[in-house]
């Protein structure tokens, strides 16, 4: 009874604090049309937000993709996630790789893991890149009810500010950080409606990017299955959307609206210089050759 009245005098005293503080931002969109928090920095309180969601003793699952040359970036992915992600929650990252052998070995934070599950190598980089959700959806499928949230994101990419419970939410979308000052009709939809990720030209409320989405669990499973099935059939009849399972997560976020969208600070990319509403980069793309990485 102690331990409760002293947990309640000190959310009491958070959300007192908390009342101190600015939470607004002018510069950006902070709500979309159907009233789902945009996360930007100074548009939530760290402390509280942990305050509520750590005494749930969660666990969040992570996957990420090495296949080929890609796992030289997973030392980078695995050492920052240390020192950004979720930190004092239980993490479970499951990496799925084609050399197992060369998966880095990283000193883990007690509640920290590293799983790595092998899967076969290709000689075309979309076909990895797409079978990215298939393979998500059989992991969820083993997963047990003690996993609550999941997010699945790019391994050429690197960890450089606080990734959170402020990020936590049943459907949550990443916006790209390549069009989000672009109107509509310049994000890179599918346009051809052959294929099933097809979006018109009046369709769309942000372009996501396919480097980093999560959600409940549950969620996360209904769109893995219809985007993985969307691009098998799409398959079946010769077609590929034109960003592959970015195209068909797109689609999907048009019909089911992500209960949270994140900001470009979750998604950044080295190469592009920081735009002054950019006010800190929690996760970034490096820059990469590509041809020196990809199978093709
Ligand atoms: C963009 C997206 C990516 C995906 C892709 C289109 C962002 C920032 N990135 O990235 O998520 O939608 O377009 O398919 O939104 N991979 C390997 N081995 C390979 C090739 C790829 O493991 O040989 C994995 C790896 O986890 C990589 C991911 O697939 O991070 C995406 O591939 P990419 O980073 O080469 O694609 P990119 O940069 O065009």
């Amino acid at each position: 009874l102690l331990l409760l009245l002293l947990q309640t005098l000190q959310l009491f005293q958070i959300l007192l604090l908390g009342c101190c503080f600015d939470f607004r931002r002018t510069d950006v969109v902070t709500v979309t049309p159907w009233l789902a928090p945009i996360v930007w920095e100074s548009t939530f309180d760290p402390v509280l937000m942990d305050a509520i969601f750590k005494p749930q003793n969660l666990t969040i699952a992570a996957t990420v993709f090495a296949v080929g040359k890609y796992v030289q970036f997973l030392k980078d992915f695995l050492k920052t996630s240390e020192q950004f992600f979720f930190i004092g929650f239980n993490v479970h990252i499951y990496v799925f790789t084609d050399r197992p052998n060369d998966v880095p070995k990283v000193q883990l934070a007690p509640g920290r893991k590293v799983s790595v599950r092998v899967v076969q190598s290709s000689q075309r980089w979309q076909e990895i890149s797409a079978r990215r959700m298939e393979m998500v959806h059989t992991l969820l499928l083993e997963l047990s009810d003690s996993t609550h949230f999941i997010f699945c994101l790019d391994v050429d990419s690197k960890f450089h500010g606080r990734w959170g419970s402020e990020s936590l939410g049943e459907l949550v979308a990443v916006v790209h950080p390549g069009y989000y000052g672009n109107p509509r009709s310049r994000f890179p939809f599918e346009r051809r409606t052959k294929s099933r990720a097809y979006m018109a030209p009046s369709d769309g409320d942000f372009y996501y990017c396919g480097g980093a989405f999560g959600g409940s669990v549950d969620q996360v499973l209904a769109l893995t299955q219809t985007c993985s099935k969307n691009y098998r059939d799409d398959e079946k009849e010769g077609v590929e959307a034109a960003w592959q399972e970015e195209s068909h997560l797109n689609r999907y976020f048009w019909e089911n609206k992500p209960s949270k969208v994140l900001s470009p600070e979750y998604l950044w990319q080295d190469f592009k210089p920081r735009n002054p509403e950019i006010r800190i980069i929690r996760f970034s793309g490096v820059i990469k050759n590509y041809a020196a990485i990809r199978p093709n």
